[in-house]
């Protein structure tokens, strides 16, 4: 297994996130990476390889170009305001909500970061840009390493910012690239003709599920905390089907908080079960390990040692696999975890 980690993903590190009503020290730290990087090595799990050049023509064909270039160019557009906002952090404050424009674009640099993102807890930093375009370039090359003839069955973009929750035009929940919706579009453009998304972080991947939700070539399977008590709250309920030629592909399997392993397995496997019936050439795996008991953000019941047993379970699959790294906040045990999912996949 090629594990493509990003080099520079430090460059993203939040101050403080809005959480519970107050400014707290962000959750999702550089630290967590370096846990995960530390068990790999230590139990000699996979090869480790740096990522290429990101391929700016793909992510503005799963984001949207003016998305794009707006995070780009965002950090400079902050510190022009006023130089001493080079010690303060990007947080969107106001968003336009139901019968608010979305067509324009205003020139004020507030009302446009609200624009493109969903919440107050996803702090845009100097290196965001950098570490996330980094990234979603670990995630293209993992997939396009297990699209190549000869090539490995398995990849792992191992990176941080995550990416699930990020949508064709918008930042949240810690994320601003979508590695995985990245992955799956840079398989089909391989030669995948139908390819699935399974999405396991605690949190419902709303970002990758209004990414294809109209596609029928790529479907998006998500096991996650029921939205009507855990975050992201609007998006996630079972009802959500998929539209139009998406029809039928999307499958929210949603569980109560205090889920143990056995109910949460379930779930699971129905998930897989829907990619076996949708006959994916290849599955894109959504890798976030808060569904750990100790998570502080989450309440899930899962143990270390269950971990080993999700990788068996998605290794059953037997399909060309590109993991990548989304949620899981309890640091230190995040790179056993991690390892575990991996070393239960295999190979
Ligand atoms: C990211 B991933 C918002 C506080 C809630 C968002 C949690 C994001 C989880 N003000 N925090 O899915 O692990
Ligand atoms: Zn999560």
């Amino acid at each position: 297994m090629l594990i493509f980690h990003n080099p520079v993903h430090e460059k993203h590190q939040g101050r403080q996130e809005m959480f519970r009503g107050k400014l707290v020290p962000c959750h999702e730290t550089a630290a967590r990476l370096e846990f995960v990087l530390d068990a790999l090595r230590q139990r000699s799990i996979g090869e480790l390889r740096t990522p290429s050049a990101a391929d700016i023509a793909l992510i503005k064909r799963v984001h949207s170009p003016r998305y794009v270039d707006f995070l780009a160019s965002a950090w400079q557009e902050w510190i022009a305001l006023d130089p001493a906002n080079a010690q303060l952090d990007v947080l969107p404050s106001v968003w336009p909500v139901r019968g608010f424009r979305h067509d324009i674009e205003p020139t004020n640099f507030a009302a446009r970061v609200g624009l493109f993102s969903f919440d107050s807890g996803c702090p845009l930093t100097a290196g965001t840009w950098e570490a996330a375009t980094a990234g979603a370039a670990c995630a293209i090359d993992a997939a396009r390493a297990v699209s190549a003839t000869g090539g490995p069955r398995t990849a792992m973009a191992l990176t941080r910012p995550p990416g699930h929750h990020a949508g064709a035009d918008f930042f949240g929940g810690y994320c601003f690239l979508n590695n995985a919706a990245l992955a799956a579009q840079a398989l089909r453009d391989a030669g995948a003709a139908r390819v699935a998304i399974l999405d396991v972080d605690y949190h419902h991947g709303n970002g990758t599920q209004s990414i294809f939700y109209e596609r029928g070539d790529v479907l998006t399977v998500s096991v996650h905390g029921d939205p009507a008590t855990e975050y992201p709250f609007f998006l996630g309920y079972a009802d959500e089907l998929g539209q139009g030629a998406g029809e039928g592909r999307n499958l929210n399997l949603p569980l109560p908080a205090g889920t143990d392993f056995g109910t949460w397995t379930q779930a699971l496997q129905q998930g897989l079960a829907a990619i076996r019936t949708f006959k994916a050439d290849a599955v894109v795996i959504a890798l976030g390990v808060d569904t750990y008991e100790g998570d502080p953000i989450s309440k899930f019941k899962l143990k270390s040692g269950d971990y080993f047993e999700v990788g068996r379970m998605v290794a059953s699959l037997g399909l060309p696999t590109v993991f990548t790294m989304e949620g899981g906040y309890a640091v230190a045990d995040v790179g056993i975890n991690v390892a575990n999912v991996l070393e239960g996949f295999g190979n």
